[in-house]
């Protein structure tokens, strides 16, 4: 016999407790709005899954606004600029002398647990480790969100709203009909092996090194711990990389002359393949997309999870006008208004990925033009300037988004 299906009704439906769906059940309750949140893995999977570690300053400012700065000024570690390094040299840019801004460095695991805590002290509805989501009814104006919860309960959700925050594989950007979407795609032959050590940072910022072998990047996450990415053919197996040829490799790309890189134990390993991806728009009746649901970057300009939070401050706002006070002007603004910042940021990422890494195969030609760009943008204060306001955030975050 079929189980029982146990119907509710919610304002908003969202599908995924990441840094997106977390932070816009958090805004949305701010403005009195009833949230629900459907994710497939279990909360210790969600806070422990090793990503993003750069803040721009306006996710920064946004967090605060929204309550949620406490760990986050007292753990982040605010960065003034990075350093470049190609053809042997190491440059600073110096992004508070260039824009006044910063970035902080606060790992991907560590929003999220300060959002889940404050959501969970708000006895907030999260359903972890639900199977079968589905979403319908998205033409009308009462979308259904339907889910099997861990305790094995089919339920079925009645929202005004469905919010698709379900990142690249999940199942919403998919409930949008082929005819409806635009999609642009970039795979690059390329992909990032990324460790965590704990070793005390080799260095005070993060480290962009061009070299021959390939791209290396020096990140850190404390000062007790380490982040480092090597780049490595798309497709390699973690298992070809023991921790001794990881750091040999990460010794060659990065080291210099009278600079030292501390090595420590290797506490996690993964390979991430780079991928530009924008499926536009962002809305298709009732339901609304929000970070990687909608979009990807490659990793190297720091953006994918400032873009997610970006989003969602824009979806907050234009929801509580909706749903608060039936105004939908900004709702219907809701996919301009973020695809704008989506598409300088896919610029961005795209040009200091193809900027710093070495294609296979490729001809002395790009290399010479990727050192003669390295020369440049250390060397010409607009340069340098527009390398750091896009780093930093540009533009900034919507006054009042929170
Ligand atoms: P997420 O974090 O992928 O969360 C989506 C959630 O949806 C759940 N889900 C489902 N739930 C219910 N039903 C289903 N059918 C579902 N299918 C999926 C998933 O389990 C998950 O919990 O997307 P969100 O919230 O949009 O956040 C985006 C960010 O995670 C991402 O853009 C960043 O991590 C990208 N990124 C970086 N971004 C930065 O801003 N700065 C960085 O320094 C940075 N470094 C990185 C990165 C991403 C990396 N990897 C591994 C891709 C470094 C790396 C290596
Ligand atoms: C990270 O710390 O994981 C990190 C930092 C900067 C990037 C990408 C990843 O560009």
């Amino acid at each position: 016999m079929p189980a029982e299906v146990r119907r509710s009704r919610t304002q908003v439906g969202i599908v995924g407790a990441g840094p997106a769906g977390l932070l816009l059940s958090h805004l949305l309750a701010r403005r009195g709005i009833d949230s629900v949140v459907a994710e497939l893995r279990s909360r210790e999977y969600c806070e422990a899954r090793q990503r993003a570690g750069v803040l721009e300053q306006g996710s920064v400012d946004l967090l605060r606004a929204a309550g949620l700065g406490g760990r986050l000024d007292a753990e982040g570690l605010e960065h003034g600029g990075i350093y470049l390094q190609f053809g042997g040299e190491r440059q600073h840019l110096d992004f508070r002398e260039l824009t006044g801004r910063t970035v902080t460095v606060y790992a991907q695991t560590e929003v999220v647990k300060d959002l889940i805590a404050a959501r969970l002290a708000a006895a907030a509805a999260i359903e972890f480790e639900v199977t079968g989501t589905e979403v319908a009814g998205l033409e009308t104006d009462r979308p259904v969100l339907s889910f099997t919860a861990a305790d094995g309960g089919r339920h079925e959700v009645t929202c005004d709203v469905i919010a698709g925050c379900d990142g690249f594989h999940g199942i919403c950007r998919a409930a949008i009909p082929a005819a409806r979407q635009t999609v642009s795609e970039r795979e690059y032959p390329y992909a990032w092996l990324g460790i965590l050590a704990r070793v005390p940072p080799s260095t005070d910022e993060l480290i962009y090194a061009h070299h021959r072998r390939g791209f290396a990047l020096h990140s850190l996450r404390s000062p007790a711990v380490s982040r480092l990415y090597l780049q490595v053919p798309p497709g390699t197996d973690v298992a070809a990389w023991p921790d001794d040829r990881v750091w040999a490799e990460l010794q060659t790309r990065l080291g210099r002359p009278g600079w030292d890189l501390k090595e420590g134990p290797v506490l996690e390993k993964g390979v991430t393949p780079m991928r530009s991806y924008v499926s536009e728009p962002m809305r298709h009746g009732r339901l609304f997309l929000a970070g990687d649901a909608a979009h990807i970057v490659p990793p190297t300009g720091a953006k994918g999870l400032n873009l997610a939070l970006a989003d969602v401050a824009v979806l907050a706002q234009a929801l509580g006008a909706l749903l608060l006070e039936g105004r939908a002007g900004l709702a219907d603004a809701y996919s301009d208004t973020c695809l704008t910042r989506v598409w300088r940021s896919t610029h961005f990422s795209w040009w200091m990925t193809t900027m710093l890494h070495p294609t296979p195969g490729a001809d002395a030609m790009e290399s010479r033009l990727q050192l003669a760009q390295l020369r440049y943008v250390t060397t010409s204060r607009s340069a340098a300037t527009s390398l750091a306001e896009n780093y930093t955030g540009y533009p900034p975050l919507l006054p009042g988004a929170g």
